[in-house]
């Protein structure tokens, strides 16, 4: 028999009287609790202790709520989270829809200042998520023989998160996005895999079948439409100096179109890419491909590489797209790469729309396309059709001019 362990409390809240009320809380319920007041500390800790709950304040001054519950769900945290608030809902929704995509629990959400009962109430209600000691470890590291296997057996798919244009509100296209589905260890994500891959040699046969599922996916549903697909790629594949002569043959066999298909890199990578990787994404180019240069904003490219480089898109980073609504150096941010893009012949994609405000102000301040929870969450395949019934019926349509016509 396995002692029943005391269940394990961990809070998190940048101040520290809030934490020790939370403490004291806890520990009159009857948990084991302990707090920290710093993101980073914190995840160490959540890591190390195997807490059956997590206390979490989304406003914190380093990092912002959905930060810290990505790099919870990258470490593969069992916890069940219980949000507290005393912030606005955007926020609130999105922290929640970002655990529950990554597949972490959310226990409830309780307003600050919380009463025992309070907590007492949700924490009765919520399964505690840790695993038992007769489980298996679900928060062990996935190795390398873990993703070779991954491989042989096809446990990596794809879903598709919708990207609309912001004049006309209509389907524009879609991102692919990566997903593992290990039989024990359950839903992880690209975070924890991707850098695995790229250190172990195993990026070129994950992207080989990434690529080849978005293709076939890209000719039997997209033939004939102006629906574009953008696919993620690593640096590390533009060593590959066959790349863009087999996708573009595999694209020939398929019937699609190359000028469907954008290949995003990061502005990071793009950046410390060496010459060979120019010439690479310039035969992408020169065959037809289109090329995006994601997280726009975040690295410390200068404004001249992005004439260098062969790109037909920005996509502004979701930090700039999320502080927009509060902040004027924010929106002078994407005005300007607003401008810069236009000048430079660019479309502007703007990432992370998390609500309807959002959404108008990034079509106001002339973005061409826009992605995020609040058009559509990443999806399977088979969800598509239902969610762009719901999007033609209840989307929004904000009146900013003519409709866009697609390239
Ligand atoms: O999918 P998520 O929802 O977690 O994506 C997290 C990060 O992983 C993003 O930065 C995204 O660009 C990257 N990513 C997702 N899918 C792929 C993929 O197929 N290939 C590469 N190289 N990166 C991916
Ligand atoms: O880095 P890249 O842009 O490729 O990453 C896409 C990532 O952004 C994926 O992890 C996806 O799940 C996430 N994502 C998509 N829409 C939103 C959103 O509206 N808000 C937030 N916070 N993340 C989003
Ligand atoms: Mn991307």
């Amino acid at each position: 028999m396995v002692p029943v362990r005391q269940p394990r409390v961990l809070v998190l809240d940048d101040d520290r009287a809030v934490v020790d009320t939370i403490c004291g809380l806890a520990s009159l319920l009857g948990l084991d609790a302990r707090g920290e007041t710093a993101p980073d500390p914190f995840l160490k800790h959540a890591a190390t202790w195997e807490p059956d709950f997590l206390i979490l304040d989304l406003l914190m001054p380093e990092r912002d709520g959905v930060e810290i519950i990505r790099a919870l769900a990258a470490q593969g945290t069992r916890a069940s989270l219980i949000l507290t608030s005393g912030i606005g809902s955007a926020v609130l929704n999105a922290a929640q829809r970002t655990a529950i995509e990554r597949g972490l629990t959310v226990g409830g959400v309780i307003s600050k200042p919380m009463t025992r009962e309070e907590l007492r109430l949700v924490i009765e209600s919520v399964p505690a998520g840790a695993p038992d000691a007769n489980q298996v470890d679900h928060q062990r590291a996935v190795t390398v023989i873990d993703l070779r296997q991954a491989l042989d057996r096809e446990e990596i798919g794809l879903v598709y998160q919708p990207q609309i244009t912001c004049m006309g509100g209509e389907l524009a296209g879609f991102e692919v996005l990566a997903r593992w589905h290990h039989p024990e260890l359950g839903l992880i994500m690209p975070d924890r895999f991707i850098p695995l891959a790229e250190s172990s040699g195993l990026i070129a046969p994950l992207t080989e079948k990434i690529v080849a599922d978005a293709l076939e996916f890209a000719s039997e549903r997209l033939a004939g439409t102006f629906i574009g697909l953008s696919i993620n790629l690593s640096t590390l594949n533009l060593k590959d100096l066959t790349f863009a002569d087999r996708v573009a043959a595999r694209c020939g066999e398929l019937g699609v179109m190359p000028d469907h298909i954008t290949f995003e890199l990061t502005e990071t990578g793009a950046m410390e890419a060496p010459t060979s990787t120019l010439d690479l994404l310039t035969r992408l180019r020169l065959k037809g491909f289109r090329l995006s240069m994601d997280d726009f904003g975040t690295g410390y490219s200068s404004m001249a590489q992005l004439v260098r480089l062969p790109f037909t898109e920005i996509k502004i980073d979701r930090s700039f797209t999320a502080s927009a609504q509060v902040s004027e150096d924010s929106r002078e941010v994407v005005r300007s790469v607003v401008a810069l893009g236009k000048g430079l012949g660019l479309e502007i994609v703007a990432e992370g729309i998390e609500d309807t405000r959002m959404l108008a102000h990034v079509a106001n301040l002339g973005c061409d396309r826009a992605q995020g929870y609040y058009i559509g969450m990443p999806m399977g395949s088979g969800e598509i059709a239902g969610w762009q019934a719901s999007w033609i019926t209840h989307g929004p349509r904000p009146e900013t001019g003519s409709m866009a016509p697609l390239s």
